[in-house]
């Protein structure tokens, strides 16, 4: 390659390497600690007035649709949802049931096996959970992977969202070392309930499980847990 050919090749790659330095979702602040770089830079004379105005034309019409950075959070603000994939949102078909983070036993149906729930029906996102009662009634469900109990008598508020066709029945239960039960029946509009669990006071683990002990069809989701 000629050595003239880089006076050509060398800003275009420049102007891309620009282009890809501010991502989308970078926020204005950030923007602006770059913009304090580039002058710096410019004054120092690592780069020449040309590439500067550039630099900083490109980072002034990136601020203009960058979003405001989010206040930071405080710790004692902070509730983490004990419950992963509590919306039924992530399913890979490809890979092993227990990587919706969710365990399920004979009698399951869970999203298409898993039905991505006729479009719109889901209370949270496109997916929630369905649990389809099609022989024997009763005793069919999901449950939680196990949860240590990092707190000493550490309570739990459990809360779901369920709905059902006729002759349904919802158990609840927090089970091993934690204990608390409620039991619903969903109707056929979205409704949220609650079930309040307590880890015994010499506890190290429990999880919960969600029993289908009546007829018909149940749907559940957006599950949430926060230790209280
Ligand atoms: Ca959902």
């Amino acid at each position: 390659m000629r050595k003239d050919v880089w006076k050509v090749v060398l800003p275009t790659v420049v102007v891309l390497l620009l282009a890809t330095s501010v991502v989308t979702g970078v926020t204005k602040s950030e923007i602006r600690k770059q913009m304090e770089g580039v002058k710096k830079a410019y004054q120092r004379g690592l780069m020449t007035e040309e590439r500067y105005k550039q630099k900083l034309a490109y980072l002034e019409e990136a601020l203009k649709t960058a979003p405001e950075g989010e206040p930071p959070v405080k710790d004692e603000n902070v509730r983490i949802n004990m419950i992963q994939n509590g919306s039924f949102e992530d399913f890979n078909p490809n890979t092993g049931k227990w990587r919706s983070r969710w365990m399920w036993w004979n009698g399951w149906k869970w999203g298409g096996d898993y039905v991505n729930n006729k479009a719109g029906d889901a209370k949270d996102g496109k997916l929630c959970a369905e649990i389809k009662c099609t022989g024997r009634k009763g005793r069919i469900g999901l449950f939680t992977p196990e949860f240590p109990i990092l707190k000493k008598d550490a309570e739990y508020e459990l809360t779901l969202w369920i709905k059902g066709t006729p002759g349904n029945r919802l158990n609840v239960a927090f089970e091993g070392d934690a204990r608390g039960n409620g039991a619903f029946t969903g109707g056929p509009e979205w409704k949220k309930v609650t079930v309040i669990g307590k880890a015994k006071p010499k506890g190290t683990k429990f999880r919960v499980y969600f029993y289908m002990v009546g007829t018909g069809t149940l749907w559940i989701d957006d599950v949430q847990m926060y230790m209280k």
